[in-house]
This record gives structure tokens, sequence and C-alpha cells, in this order.
């Protein structure tokens, strides 16, 4: 018994005094590199990276260990909510979040690996792309520097948007934040730079079906935006995400609402360098692409445990044909093209220019029901997270694993229905019959007033009252 008990004190001595000998050469080689660069970065003038004389004075100490009442102060922070944003040190990269990967294979938080971490951010265009390296940070105060292994980005602009791949140096541990380092940089003792990761669980049931709505600002329609979430819902979503900014008071307090029962996930958001880089929400740029990618990466990262995950907006309506509801189509799907991993809708567009058909319809979207032809116009997708290239998906594509394919799904099975006003660069053909030909079509009405739902009402009465207790009139 004493011998065994030897034994151990003498194996946790070994591993104290390696962990020892290891953070002091990671330390010193860092400072010397760091030493040697500085005066590099000096002389090229870069005017995104500066030299931070803080830092290298918070290095001091043989290890690489941050005071661990203050870790537990900062991260106490995050509990409350935090800036919407981080900047990394020496660089323009602003960090909106870091989310733990592998999510699926996950059954116990507590005790779970969390071998990668998602880490979605802005960057300027002029910090250089690569040798970017990760820092996690521990909850006993240890700080670990690891590789960026995957770097997906959509389109270019000059905050680009961007989602970085980190690899834990140590996944039995949870790291209490994670953040990233420009070249030639030892990982940062600064805090304030480290971003908490959240944590996502694997959503219990096998035909969980979670939508992100992407960003929703300033002038969203009210009305068409409660009959979005409540057909939804209805139909069997079981979560929606959606990123806001700037919103109007009565789209606030609508979102409070789902919020409260757990349906929504609200994740404000904001843009950064706006007074550098000036823009606006939902400019139909490049610019403005590239910064609603960057919800689109933390949606997928965030709602990875979802058996599917669509990707849509709040006037578009996934609309199957033959199948009750969305668990009885995604069963569908499932069974029908068992090698699939990315479901593409054709569309249908209510043109709401067009007017409204029946004036007495109580609903929005029951008021207009002239569409066009179906078409493949800015398609939209539900993918299955687990079979989909991680950090692949934008708004209107995806790249699946090897193994599995897209498919479009024959109109006949399911479409998009679309309610909005002419695209501008429909121009005057919009409103010209021969080239937007009309067609009347009812089954959006139809459904709503066939389905049924727990309480035995229809849809469509459901919605109504819902309105009413919102204090919304249509
Ligand atoms: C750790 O930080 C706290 C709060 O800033 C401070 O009071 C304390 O002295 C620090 N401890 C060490 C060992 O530096
Ligand atoms: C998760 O693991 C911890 C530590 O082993 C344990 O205390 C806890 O009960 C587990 N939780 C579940 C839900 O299994
Ligand atoms: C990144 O690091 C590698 C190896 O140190 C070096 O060869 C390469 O030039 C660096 N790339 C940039 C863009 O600095
Ligand atoms: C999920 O699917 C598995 C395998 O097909 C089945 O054994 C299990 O009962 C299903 N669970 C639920 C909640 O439907
Ligand atoms: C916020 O929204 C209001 C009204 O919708 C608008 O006037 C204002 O310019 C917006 N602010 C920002 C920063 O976008
Ligand atoms: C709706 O479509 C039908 C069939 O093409 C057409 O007769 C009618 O004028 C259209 N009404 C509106 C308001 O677009
Ligand atoms: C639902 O209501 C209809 C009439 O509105 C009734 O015929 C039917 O039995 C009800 N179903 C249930 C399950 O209560
Ligand atoms: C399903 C999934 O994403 N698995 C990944 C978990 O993380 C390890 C290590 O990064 C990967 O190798 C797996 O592919």
């Amino acid at each position: 018994m004493i011998f065994k008990r030897v034994l151990w004190v003498f194996a946790i001595l070994c591993v104290l005094v390696l962990t020892f000998v290891f953070y002091s050469s990671f330390v010193i080689t860092v400072k010397r590199h760091h030493v040697l660069t500085v005066f590099e970065m000096a002389q090229t003038g870069n005017a995104y990276f500066y030299q931070s004389t803080t830092e290298s004075s918070s290095l001091s100490g043989k290890y690489m260990t941050i005071n661990l009442t203050e870790v537990i102060e900062y991260f106490m922070k995050f509990k409350g909510g935090k800036d919407i944003y981080t900047r990394v040190m020496h660089a323009n990269i602003f960090i909106y979040s870091v989310i733990g990967l592998n999510n699926s294979e996950i059954k116990n938080q507590s005790t779970a690996p969390w071998s990668s971490f998602g880490l979605i951010a802005w960057k300027h265009s002029e910090v250089p792309n690569t040798n970017l390296s990760c820092c996690f940070l521990y909850e006993n105060g240890i700080v670990l520097n690891s590789k960026v292994v995957k770097i997906s980005t959509y389109v270019k602009a000059k905050v680009q948007s961007f989602r970085f791949e980190c690899v834990n140096p140590n996944p039995s541990s949870k790291p209490k934040g994670v953040t990233l380092i420009a070249e030639h940089y030892p990982c940062t003792s600064d805090i304030s730079t480290y971003v908490a990761p959240v944590f996502p669980h694997r959503q219990p049931g096998n035909n969980t079906l979670a939508l992100c709505a992407k960003i929703a600002f300033g002038n969203l329609n009210a009305d068409l935006t409660v009959e979005w979430i409540e057909y939804n819902k209805n139909m069997g979503v079981d979560k929606i995400a959606v990123f806001v900014s700037n919103l109007s008071s009565t789209m606030s307090r609508i979102f409070q609402h789902y919020q409260n029962t757990g349906f929504l996930d609200v994740h404000p958001f904001a843009l950064p360098m706006v007074d550098t880089i000036n823009r606006k929400l939902g400019q139909k740029t490049g610019q403005g692409w590239s910064d609603e990618q960057v919800p689109v990466y933390d949606c997928m990262d965030r709602l990875a445990g979802y058996s599917y995950v669509g990707i849509v907006d709040f006037d578009e309506f996934i609309f199957p044909l033959q199948d009750k509801d969305f668990k009885q189509f995604v069963n569908r799907l499932k069974k029908t093209y068992h090698d699939v991993s990315l479901f593409t809708f054709l569309v249908d567009i209510y043109v709401m220019d067009w007017g409204k058909m029946n004036e007495n319809e109580k609903l929005l979207i029951t008021q207009f029901t002239n569409r066009t032809q179906t078409m493949q116009d800015r398609v939209k997708n539900i993918v299955i997270p687990d079979w989909i290239e991680t950090g692949s998906v934008s708004t209107h594509k995806a790249v699946p694993r090897k193994g599995y394919k897209r498919i479009w799904i024959p109109k006949t099975v399911a479409v998009l229905k679309h309610f909005r006003s002419c695209r501008p660069d429909w121009g005057h053909r919009c409103i010209n019959r021969k080239h937007f030909p009309r067609f009347t079509d009812d089954s959006l009405v139809k459904r709503l007033n066939e389905m049924k739902t727990d309480k035995n009402i229809s849809l469509y009465d459901h919605i109504l009252k819902v309105k009413k207790d919102l204090k919304l009139t249509s």
C-alpha cells in the first residue's frame, strides 16, 4: 500500500518537473523569436500590426500562466454578456465567437473531449492570411499554443469573414478562453483578447431540425416574421437561431417572446470597423455578403448538434408538398436519399408588388397567392451537419463530405416559397406578365387551414390568435 503511494507521489513529481521544463523552454524560445521579429515589424511599418510594450512586460515569470483570480473574474463577465466581438492582439482580427466542435460525439459535456474549435471572425484584408496561430487558456491559468488547421472564407472584402479551426492542444481539458495570435508573437497573457467558447449540445432525437435565419435588423416586417416563426414552429422546427442588430422595438418585443419560450436563440450582432470601412447591414455588395457570412459560420457550428439545419430568411417558407410536417418530410428525405447531405430547394416567388389577391385575408401570407414559375433563384438549402465539410456552408451552397452529395429537391416534393418585392435587377420586367407569368397558388393557405395545432385548432387560427396576443394588427 505504502509502496503504491510513494510511486504515485513520484509519478506526480515527474509530471510537474516535465511540465516546468516544457514551459520554460517554450517561453524562452518564443521570447527570443519575439525580440527579433518586433524589430522586423517596426521596419516594415505595417499599419495593421503594432508593437505592444505592455505585452512583453506582462509575460514575466517562467510559466506561461495567467493570474487565476483574473481569469475567473474575466470569464464570469461572459455569463452576463460580452462585447459583441473581441479584437485579437497585434492585428485587426475581430473574433465574433468560439464554438466547441465535435459535439455530435458528445454525450456528457463535463467529461467530453473537446478536440477542436471553430473561431468565427472578421479579418482586415491587410493582415496576411497565413501563419496565425491559436491560443488556448485553461481553467488553471495555463496558456497553450496550437496551429490553425483549417481556414475558410467566403467572398473578398476589406474586412473579410473567416472561420478558423483550431485543435485543442489539451483535448481532455475544456478551455476557458481561445484566441488567435499573429505571426511571430507568443500567445498573449492579456485575458481581454480571449473569447469564452460555447459548447453546443447534441440535440436529443433522430430528426431534429434547426433553422438559421441570419441577421435581423431595423425594418423587418413584424407580421411576416411572426407568421414565419409560427409556421416553422408548428411544422416541426425545433430551434431557430437569429442574429440581431439595431432592431425596432416591436421586433425586439416579438423576439423576446420567442426567446423566453426557448424556441428562438437570439445572438446580438454588430459589424467591426464601421468607422474605417463605412457600411451598413444588408448591403448588396461583396462587403455586405461577407459580413452576412459571419452568422452563417456561427450558426453551422452552433447548430451542428441538430440532425438537419436549414439556412433560410424570415420571408422564405420551406413547403413540403407531400408531407404533413417537417418531421415526416426529413424522414422521407433520409429514406429516399441516403447518401445526400445537401438538399437544395427551388423557389416560388410571391411578388408582393403585384398586389394582394385577397384584401380580406387576415394573414399577410394568405393575401398574396400569385407566384412566379418555380425557378432556380438564390436557392436555399437544408444540410446534414455531420456529413458536410465544416466551414463550407454559405447562404446558397455547401460542400458535402466525401461519399455524400447534393440533390435538387424535385418541385413536386418541396419548394421554397419566398415572399418579397420585385428584385431590383428585374427592373420593369417584374410587372410584365409575359416576362413573369403569374400563377395563382393557394397551397400554403390550404395547408394553414388543414394543419392542426396541439390545441386542435387550425394553424391559421392559431397564428391569428398569436398575432392578437402580441398586439399586432395587419
Ligand atoms: C491576481 O489578481 C488579483 C486581482 O487583480 C490581485 O489582487 C492579486 O494580487 C493577483 N495575484 C498575483 C499572485 O499576482
Ligand atoms: C457527466 O460526468 C460527470 C463526471 O463524471 C458526472 O458527475 C455526471 O453525472 C455526468 N452527467 C451525465 C448526464 O451523465
Ligand atoms: C509562414 O511560415 C512559414 C514557415 O515559417 C514561412 O515559410 C512562410 O513564408 C510564412 N508565410 C507568411 C505569409 O509569412
Ligand atoms: C433513433 O434511431 C435509432 C436507430 O434507428 C433508434 O434505435 C432510436 O429508437 C431512435 N430514437 C428516437 C428517439 O426516435
Ligand atoms: C437603426 O435603425 C434606425 C431606424 O430603423 C435607423 O434610423 C438608424 O440609422 C439605425 N442605426 C444604425 C446604426 O444602423
Ligand atoms: C394573379 O394571377 C392570375 C392568373 O395569372 C391573373 O389572372 C391575376 O390577374 C393575377 N392577379 C394579380 C393581383 O397579380
Ligand atoms: C378536433 O376538432 C374537430 C372539430 O373541430 C373534431 O371533429 C375532432 O374530433 C377534434 N380532435 C381531437 C383530437 O380533439
Ligand atoms: C465528426 C467530426 O467532426 N469529427 C472530428 C472530431 O475532431 C477530430 C479532431 O479534430 C477530427 O479528426 C474528427 O474528424
